[in-house]
């Protein structure tokens, strides 16, 4: 008589053993899977805040390498404290021994409308930024060998944390600037830069780096 019901409860064990095995595998594959998934996202944030940064500083290093040699008599119109995201300047070409000094042709920067955007409040292209810039050098500004090069892309419409409120968020003095922005004091410029982009899930990677340039009477 014991035999028989020892080999049901054995089997009974078993199929609960089988059923809390495959419970538990099905857990732990789920975690993983969540683990993965996440670990995945986390990457793909890390790598556009990488990138992000990277585009920002290689930016404002090519802006540093134009600006190498500029006067600040030749930098129209004066960013002064207020600063300007579009202006020309002209560089020190050569000084002669009488101290008379020739200018290089016209450099311009200008803070345009990115590929595909228009200023018009809404993400026309599509990339989850609104109203973002580009950052554009011209070379031999007004002369038929004019040319234009873009130094980034993904510039956001204001600077760093500024929302359109008229209201100076960032603490800096100044209400809703833009974010590309030159400020002049003294001889010295300075350069700050925002560059922005979003993940398809909605994540935002912000870069907001500042530099300057002495410029040459
Ligand atoms: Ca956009
Ligand atoms: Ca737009
Ligand atoms: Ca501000
Ligand atoms: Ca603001």
């Amino acid at each position: 008589m014991k035999t028989p019901s020892i080999r049901s409860a054995r089997a009974g064990f078993t199929l609960l053993e089988v059923a809390v095995t495959g419970l538990m595998l099905g857990l732990i594959l789920g975690a993983a899977a969540l683990v993965s998934s996440t670990g995945g996202q986390a990457a793909r944030y890390a790598d556009l805040q990488s990138r992000v940064q990277t585009k920002a500083r290689r930016a404002l290093d090519r802006v540093v390498e134009q600006l190498n040699a500029a006067s600040q008599s030749q930098i129209a119109p004066d960013p002064g404290a207020v600063g300007t995201s579009t202006f020309s300047f002209r560089k020190v070409a050569s000084v002669s021994n009488g101290g008379v000094v020739t200018f290089s042709n016209t450099f311009r920067l200008d803070l345009l409308d990115d590929d595909g955007e228009a200023d018009d409040g809404v993400d026309n292209d599509g990339d989850l930024s609104i109203d973002e810039k580009q950052l554009v050098l011209t070379l031999d500004s007004g002369l038929a060998s004019e040319k234009n090069i873009t130094l980034a892309h993904d510039v956001r419409e204001l600077m760093g944390t500024e929302i359109a409120n008229g209201v100076d968020d960032d603490g800096d003095g100044l209400a809703d600037e833009p974010g590309f922005l030159v400020t002049r004091s003294g001889s010295l410029l300075t350069l700050r830069l925002t560059i922005e982009q979003s993940l398809a899930d909605r994540r935002v990677a912000t870069t907001t780096l500042q530099t300057a340039v002495l410029l040459r009477n």
